[in-house]
């Protein structure tokens, strides 16, 4: 049984490392072939993730690639375009305009908005796991000024409900974008409507109103030159989303251990750590879980998504409000009466949707980082289940955008990178 077992995960080895070289650009990897031809933030933060026990310095250029898009204000964006296809995908460079803006990158056209904040997290994984030290420590010497940039960016330029919080500004930024817990926040915002599509969008994506409402407040900060004030005083969609927030602080904790490799004072890392535990506490916690705050509407979201464990990340967070979480987590409202982990809304909600995107399905990214959060927390016997019931995702239904959180099938794109380059990690 034994042998078995170690026989198949090699073969699933060599399968999430097929699906890496064939999405692989040269110095990028693109989350998957077709839908999306370009370079994603977050997605590479988990291919990097998943490269840093095998390959150092494909890790590291994964990484390196992706700031290459970073904006002179530390923004780091979304979507960073590969030069050939360039308008292969909705909403491509002419619709961004990163050109126009002063503070944009030469070399690269890119979105406009950014994604979560993974990077220095991505970081301190390689470094930490990294075969090839050498290759790490120069990687954390390169990369560590950048990421300083982007955490000034988000403490400046995002806190824009004034309480040491980052705020999204479309829920594209959230990576997980039809998530219910936008519903009530694009609800609000006037009706629009667009001539825009996305041609290769998929049947069941989502209903006309809520692209053209993506589109809307795309075009807004847009032609708001992507200024700052525009987001503080006007644009109409600004949410403090605790994912977003829970994975700032797992960077700003990386942070404070990158430090000293990089020859960098720790301090300001240390205070950022505090600084936002207690504000996620003050301004986020409601009802034993951690729920997005709508800022200009001045409300929280009534519905728990898998976003509401992003702060489980902390390793400081207080072991009561973990307990609580995870009581949350393992009931029938998420992998209690699902039979695999975890479903990105609580089943029992009105908005569950078991087969549309962040709507119910599970993810590989989402499971590794409550898998993550659980180590942190000590929590051995649920990290274990987060991790084996993930892998029994991919071995059944391959390397799959999503899955239906009852019975396993894929949905979404094939060959997806993250949920390949996880495999990849969860193997180790
Ligand atoms: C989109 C690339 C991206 C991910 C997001 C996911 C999806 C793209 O694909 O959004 O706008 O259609 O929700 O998390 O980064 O894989």
């Amino acid at each position: 049984m034994e042998s078995r077992a170690a026989v198949d995960d090699a073969a699933l080895g060599r399968e999430a490392w097929a699906v890496l070289d064939a999405n692989w650009t040269g110095s990028a990897t693109v989350p998957a072939p077709g839908l999306y031809p370009h370079q994603w933030n977050w997605d590479s933060t988990f291919v990097a993730i998943g490269l840093a026990r095998w390959d150092t310095r494909r890790a590291g250029t994964e990484l390196i690639s992706l700031l290459a898009g970073q904006w002179g204000t530390g923004m780091v964006p979304h979507i960073v375009f590969h030069p050939v296809h360039a308008e292969g995908y909705f909403p491509g460079p002419s619709v961004w305009r990163s050109r126009d803006h002063p503070a944009s990158p030469h070399a690269v056209c890119t979105s406009g908005l950014t994604q979560p904040p993974l990077h220095a997290l991505a970081l301190w994984w390689i470094w930490r796991h990294a075969a090839d030290r050498d290759t790490a420590v120069a990687l954390v010497r390169r990369l560590y000024p950048m990421l300083v940039a982007q955490h000034d960016y988000l403490a400046t330029s995002r806190d824009l409900g004034g309480g040491g919080l980052a705020a999204i500004v479309h829920p594209w930024e959230s990576g997980m974008d039809d998530s219910p817990a936008w519903d009530a926040s694009l609800e609000a915002l006037p009706p629009v409507r667009h001539a825009y599509r996305r041609s290769e969008e998929p049947a069941d994506r989502r209903p006309d109103s809520r692209h053209d409402r993506y589109m809307a407040l795309a075009l807004g900060y847009r032609d708001s030159g992507y200024d700052p004030a525009y987001l503080r005083d006007e644009h109409p969609f600004a949410v403090e989303d605790p994912m977003f927030n829970g994975i700032w602080l797992a960077s700003c904790q990386a942070l404070t251990e990158l430090a000293p490799v990089a020859g960098a004072d720790a301090g300001p890392y240390r205070e950022a750590v505090e600084r936002i535990r207690s504000a996620l506490l003050e301004r986020l916690w409601d009802d034993g879980v951690f729920r997005a705050r709508d800022l200009r509407e001045g409300r929280l979201s009534p519905v728990c998504t898998i976003g509401c464990f992003g702060p489980m990340l902390d390793q400081g967070m207080p072991g009561e409000r973990v307990a609580e979480l995870v009581r949350v987590l393992e009931s029938a409202r998420f992998m209690g009466a699902a039979g695999y982990p975890v479903p990105s809304c609580e089943i029992r909600a009105q908005q569950f949707d078991r087969s549309c995107y962040w709507r119910g399905p599970s993810w590989v990214n989402a499971n590794w980082l409550l898998r993550r959060a659980a180590a942190v927390h000590d929590l051995p016997a649920l990290a274990r289940v987060l991790g084996a019931g993930t892998l029994r995702l991919v071995r059944q239904a391959g390397f799959r955008e999503c899955f239906d959180p009852f019975d396993g099938s894929g949905r979404g794109s094939r060959d997806f990178s993250w949920s390949a380059a996880l495999t990849l990690d969860l193997l180790a």
